[in-house]
């Protein structure tokens, strides 16, 4: 396609290194999810379910990843060259494609609205998060300077925005109904949201604006990586913290019951 690509070993580590880092906050966050599952109420347990299923699916994939940035690169007179064989970012776009609509299921779940405007929701993010990412893929496979990869990352921008605005000015509207503790998470858990990922439509596009191959390539992988540790195992986090405050809810609510009813003589 283009010039063969040479990064140096401070370069090729930078990039190794953040996938391995991304396994481990994988691994660890999914045996996390797995442990506490039991200290939240039933009636919350799907939306952590949900994480430990997004954590899982990203483990195996930055497994792949990873093998396959170690197979495309060789070691040749202190430089790294990718000498033939491609890394594949088809991992990356696959993995996007069940976890994005799972990560944004769990966060409608965990509110506990209505089911007719849970259904709605999650079948009209869904839907949305698999062609942003369907359409991302044929651009990210092109060239850096192509008209293709431009094509593309505008009209995956299209679903993307319809996320952001379902998210921001819809589901807004109906945090009213939850407790001032949850609306202050949910909150923090949308700045995650768009801090994050508003990273990823900026590693897609270092390709186009950085003129160094290597530079690029480096910026984009390891900015995938740091933004998949935030939007899944920390954004999994912050569905932890609404999922206890909910199940403390809970709690307090049955105990409050016991109060009410008559003492048995
Ligand atoms: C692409 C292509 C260019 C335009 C846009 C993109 C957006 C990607 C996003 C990905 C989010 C991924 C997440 C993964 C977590 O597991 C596809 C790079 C807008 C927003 C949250």
């Amino acid at each position: 396609m283009n010039q063969v690509l040479e990064l140096t070993p401070g370069q090729y580590d930078l990039v190794y290194n953040s996938f391995s880092l991304t396994i481990a906050a994988m691994g660890a966050s999914l045996l996390f999810f797995i442990l506490v599952r039991n200290r939240v109420h039933p009636a919350h347990q799907m939306a952590v379910t949900i994480s430990t299923v997004v954590v899982a699916i990203a483990l195996y994939h930055y497994l792949r990843i990873f093998s396959s940035w170690s197979d495309a690169f060789a070691y040749v007179d202190g430089t790294y060259v990718q000498d033939g064989r491609p890394f594949n970012e088809g991992y990356r776009y696959v993995d996007w494609l069940f976890t994005v609509p799972l990560l944004l299921a769990e966060l409608v779940i965990v509110l506990k609205l209505a089911k007719s405007t849970t259904r709605s929701l999650i079948i009209r993010l869904g839907v949305a998060a698999a062609a942003m990412i369907a359409l991302g893929y044929p651009g990210e496979l092109a060239a850096p300077d192509s008209g293709t990869r431009t094509l593309f990352g505008i009209l995956s921008t299209i679903p993307f925005l319809y996320i952001l605005y379902v998210l921001f000015v819809e589901l807004g509207r109906s945090l009213g109904r939850q407790s001032a503790g949850v609306r202050k998470i949910i909150d923090g858990l949308r700045f995650l949201l768009l801090a994050t990922w508003g990273a990823y439509p900026l590693a897609y596009i270092a390709p186009s604006v950085i003129d160094n191959a290597a530079t690029a390539e480096v910026v984009r992988q390891v900015g995938y990586s740091m933004a998949d540790i935030l939007a899944k195992p920390v954004f999994g986090l912050f569905i932890l913290a609404i999922a206890l405050i909910k199940s403390q809810d809970e709690a307090d609510r049955s105990t409050d019951d016991r109060q009410g009813e008559p003492e048995v003589a």
